[in-house]
């Protein structure tokens, strides 16, 4: 099976006014759908082309190396956003509880300042990537990615991320990337981080 976009699981608009419409039209539609669309065509015809797109990302060296920086890039960025969508929900935002709280202030110190790493992560972030929350096989841990790249091709596993591709804010933020990751904690759906770190527990 080809990958394929999913559909948003709430309206375009649903995040405003911290994530406008017109950024989720475009980000959903068209440039996660070119993600997914480069991505099966580098796989189309390999033997990698029914497999999960994390189990790819995980071992990127069984790609055929005249695909892999398409993978990397492309099967990168349909990973990233299909867990970007289920990030988010509207009325999100708050902070953690039970589990994943007492996991975040025991490796960062506070809520806050995990909220502040994560950020400053992002902010610092030169050109385009992301900013994570990870779980790295003994505990939690923030880093930052280039590009499309998975944390999945290190060997961690993803719990929250945020695109900070000038795609994913400049309509509403222009240059203004803190502010744009400012907004963004506010739709942050807490519950689903905490579903990931039960599962990567
Ligand atoms: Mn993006």
């Amino acid at each position: 099976m080809a990958y394929s976009v999913p559909p948003l699981p709430y309206a375009y608009d649903a995040l405003e006014p911290h994530i406008d419409r017109k950024t989720m039209e475009v980000h959903h539609d068209k440039h996660h759908q070119a993600y997914v669309d480069k991505a099966n065509a580098a796989l189309e015809g390999t033997p990698l082309a029914d497999t999960p797109v994390e189990e790819v990302l995980r071992d990127l060296s069984q790609v055929p190396e005249a695909k892999r920086t398409a993978v990397r890039n492309n099967g990168g960025g349909h990973a990233n956003h299909t867990m970007f969508w289920e990030s988010m929900r509207p009325g999100g935002g708050g902070e953690p509880q039970g589990a994943l709280a007492d996991a975040i202030a025991q490796a960062f110190g506070s809520f806050a300042e995990f909220q502040a790493k994560l950020k400053e992560t992002g902010v610092n972030q030169f050109g385009s990537g992301w900013s994570w929350l990870v779980h790295d096989g003994s505990g939690l841990a923030v880093v930052g990615s280039a590009n499309q790249d998975s944390p999945i091709s290190d060997g961690r596993t993803p719990l929250l991320g945020v695109d900070v591709w000038e795609h994913a804010y400049y309509l509403l933020y222009q240059n203004r990337r803190p502010d744009y990751i400012d907004a963004w904690w506010n739709v942050v759906d807490w519950a689903k981080v905490a579903e990931r770190f039960e599962a990567a527990g």
